[in-house]
């Protein structure tokens, strides 16, 4: 597997070897966080949970598999074709547009409703129209490869900024709060993250705080079992309370990351978002700089509305990152340049089918390379 999260170790505490980074594998190496684990509790001020109601489902340390450089590269030439085959839909009206194309109004017409139909925005659009216009001109460009090549390097300025790495062995434990609409891929999510941390040697734990629908608890309880991760989960009740034992649970066990799934909810349904905002607050109450991370995953079909879902879900919880989920099945995966011209909340991972090696972290230059490819 290929680099997949930054490991962030605070000088203070356990300094990285300077030589540590050659490849992508030394950029994920452990950092014994112990020290910081210990100033990282504290007392237990919030409502307590009885212990009898906790289920804790599974448990088990996973020994990360070292991979050797060739299987590693493997992997990525594997993940390069799935991305590409995965933005087809989205792609397969931008990349034919350059094939034999003089370089006329017709071209960056085409080009115009390709973007707005691949749900770019207005915004975006006539930004990379624009920019692409006055590249062309001052470089007298003449070839139609020429303007795919400036219009590439235009799309990885304007994506870049959404592209940060999910830093790991920063807090003891990582907290994680995942949240979204219905069925945009949260569970899921929160399944295939736990692979892959896994992978990278980080004990996990989740807190199934979906307790809306019993079938959610399930989903994320037989996906522990099967992976042996341990699940938190009540059987009914308060989302707040299953994250609050969660985080103390991690504490006590020395636990890595801990992911909190949350039922799905519309940014119009205001007393599901205050849910929102108690669950962030209680998991504040069992430790003081958590939750870490707040991730909105969005469902690539979404287009132009994930705007709006950011925009709430920012506004709501603060958000620390997104999760755009099935950009496989959607010919809307423009919206990335839309979120980055709008309200640049990095985007951690990108989906783009059913398997757990289907999710990756984003990266700007690949992800335009697929497009236009
Ligand atoms: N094709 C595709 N399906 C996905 C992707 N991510 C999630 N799904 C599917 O979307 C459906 C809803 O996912 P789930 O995690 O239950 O959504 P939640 O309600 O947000 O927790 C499931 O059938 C997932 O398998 C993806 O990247 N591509
Ligand atoms: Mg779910």
């Amino acid at each position: 597997m290929f680099s997949f999260f930054k490991k962030k170790p605070k000088p203070e505490v356990a300094p990285l070897p300077e030589s540590s980074a050659p490849t992508e594998l030394a950029q994920i190496e452990r950092v014994d966080t112990a020290a910081e684990s210990a100033a990282d509790v504290t007392p237990d001020t919030a409502t307590p949970v009885a212990a009898g109601a906790v289920a804790v489902e599974a448990e088990s340390e996973v020994a990360a598999e070292i991979v050797p450089a060739p299987v590693a590269a493997e992997q990525k030439r594997s993940w390069l074709s799935r991305l590409k085959t995965g933005l087809s839909k989205t792609s397969s009206n931008l990349s034919i547009l350059f094939v034999g194309a003089k370089i006329d109004d017709d071209l960056y017409e085409e080009l115009e409703s390709a973007l707005l139909v691949s749900d770019a925005g207005v915004e975006a659009t006539h930004f990379l129209l624009n920019a692409l216009k006055k590249k062309v001109k001052e470089d007298k460009l003449t070839e139609a490869t020429q303007v795919k090549a400036a219009l590439r390097s235009l799309l990885i300025d304007l994506l870049s900024p959404l592209q940060k790495p999910l830093v790991l062995d920063q807090h003891q434990p990582l907290v994680m709060m995942i949240a979204g609409v219905n069925g945009a891929g949260k569970t899921t999510t929160i399944g295939k993250l736990a692979k892959h941390l896994q992978a990278h040697k980080q004990s996990v734990l989740l807190a199934a705080g979906d307790t809306f629908r019993a079938a959610a608890r399930e989903q994320l309880t037989i996906w522990g079992e099967r992976n042996n991760v341990t699940v938190i989960s009540q059987e009914s009740g308060d989302p707040a309370a299953v994250a609050f034992d969660a985080v103390h649970s991690a504490q006590a066990r020395g636990t890595n990351v801990v992911m909190v799934d949350t039922a799905g909810r519309l940014p119009t349904q205001l007393h599901l978002m205050d849910e929102l905002k108690k669950i962030k607050r209680v998991i504040g109450k069992g430790m003081a700089t958590a939750p870490h991370e707040i991730l909105l995953v969005i469902d690539g079909n979404t287009g132009q509305n994930a705007l709006a879902q950011v925009k709430a879900f920012d506004d709501a919880l603060g958000l620390t990152g997104l999760v755009i989920t099935k950009l496989d099945g959607t010919a809307k995966g423009g919206v990335l340049a839309a979120i980055a011209t709008t309200r640049a909340i990095p985007v951690y991972f990108i989906g783009v089918g059913e398997q757990i090696e289907d999710l990756q972290p984003f990266d700007a230059a690949e992800f335009v390379d697929a497009l236009l490819s």
